[in-house]
């Protein structure tokens, strides 16, 4: 049935199908996070971090209405360069389809479609939350509604402070979503390595975390999990810098109106202009870091 609508590339079918562990990736970070040809690059890197570190990677996109888990080459390049994607999410998801347009998937839709092809361990750069102001806007990212659902681990630098990052938390500890530090006992906040909020969880290594993940599910305890990997010191942005650069994007974005899908764009496109790029720079750094822990964490869950 789910084969009608998925591509799954024959390296991860096999994988799949012999219990290699697979790790998957999103593409709104290719298609709307960074600029191309840095998108394009950092991507494949990303994937060959996977290789190196024992595991098949399968970014997840729809083209032309295929949902494809596991791009090839011309497929990532395609999901760079091509203007014509849209945001997808999980309600967009049946319309972009059946209509067999371009979409890329965010956490949510990326959740969803790894869990169509049996993969649980997906690395990304940061999870979306409950926007700052979500008394009034009602602005809360639907990643959250899927980690409460979904039997996925998201492993990501934490969250950015475009959002209200207690609230994010309060809601994924409402929906029952464990939030687990990566060798720290701080909620990361994407760019900086705390955010003010502990996690509830420390994990010493790979292992631990797998472990959580296998009773999870064997418990039949649906719904994701979340690992706060935090970025290296030596990429780490200034706290100053950083949240000055929020600051400014969130008066913006509450002065021109922006909201709905568009909001989350709006805010990292205007950070990445009022920092100059070095923010991408960061950015790529901590998907890397991510990579590689995320990675260890499905080798080892694969052998559990
Ligand atoms: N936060 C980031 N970088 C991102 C995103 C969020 O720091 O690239 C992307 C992810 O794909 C995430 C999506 O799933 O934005 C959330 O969008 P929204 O807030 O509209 O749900
Ligand atoms: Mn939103």
């Amino acid at each position: 049935m789910l084969e009608k609508y998925l591509d799954i590339h024959p390296e991860v079918k096999e994988a799949l199908e012999s219990g290699k562990p697979v790790v998957a990736l999103e593409s709104t970070i290719i298609s709307h996070g960074m600029p191309y040809p840095q998108n394009v690059e950092t991507a494949r890197n990303v994937e060959q971090i996977v290789r190196d570190n024992g595991a098949v990677p399968a970014t997840i996109g729809i083209i032309e209405g295929r949902i494809k888990v596991g791009l090839t080459e011309e497929e990532l390049e395609f999901m760079g360069k091509e203007k014509n994607i849209i945001k997808a999410s999980r309600r967009d998801l049946p319309v972009i389809v059946s209509k067999g347009l371009n979409g890329a998937t965010t956490v949510a839709s990326t959740m969803i479609c790894a869990n169509m092809a049996g993969i649980r361990v997906f690395v990304t750069g940061g999870i979306g939350g409950v926007h700052r102001g979500a008394q009034e806007t009602f602005d809360i990212s639907a990643d959250l509604m899927e980690l409460a659902s979904t039997n996925v681990a998201v492993i990501c630098a934490g969250a950015k402070s475009i959002l209200d990052i207690g609230l994010t938390l309060e809601y994924l500890e409402t929906h029952g979503v464990p939030v687990l530090g990566y060798q720290t006992e701080d909620f990361p906040a994407f760019y900086t390595r705390t955010s003010g909020y502990k996690v509830d969880y420390k994990m010493d290594s790979p292992l631990e975390v797998a472990s959580a993940l296998k009773s999870k599910w064997d418990m039949d305890l649906k719904g994701g999990v979340v690992i706060g990997n935090p970025i290296p010191e030596e990429y780490a942005m200034d706290e100053k810098i950083i949240t000055d650069a929020i600051e400014d994007a969130v008066k913006e974005a509450a002065e021109t109106g922006i909201k709905g899908k568009e909001s989350t764009p709006f805010l990292l496109g205007k950070i990445k202009e009022i920092t100059k790029g070095t923010s991408l720079d960061s950015n790529i750094q901590l998907v890397y870091n991510n990579a590689v822990v995320g990675t260890k964490i499905a080798v080892e869950f694969a052998k559990l």
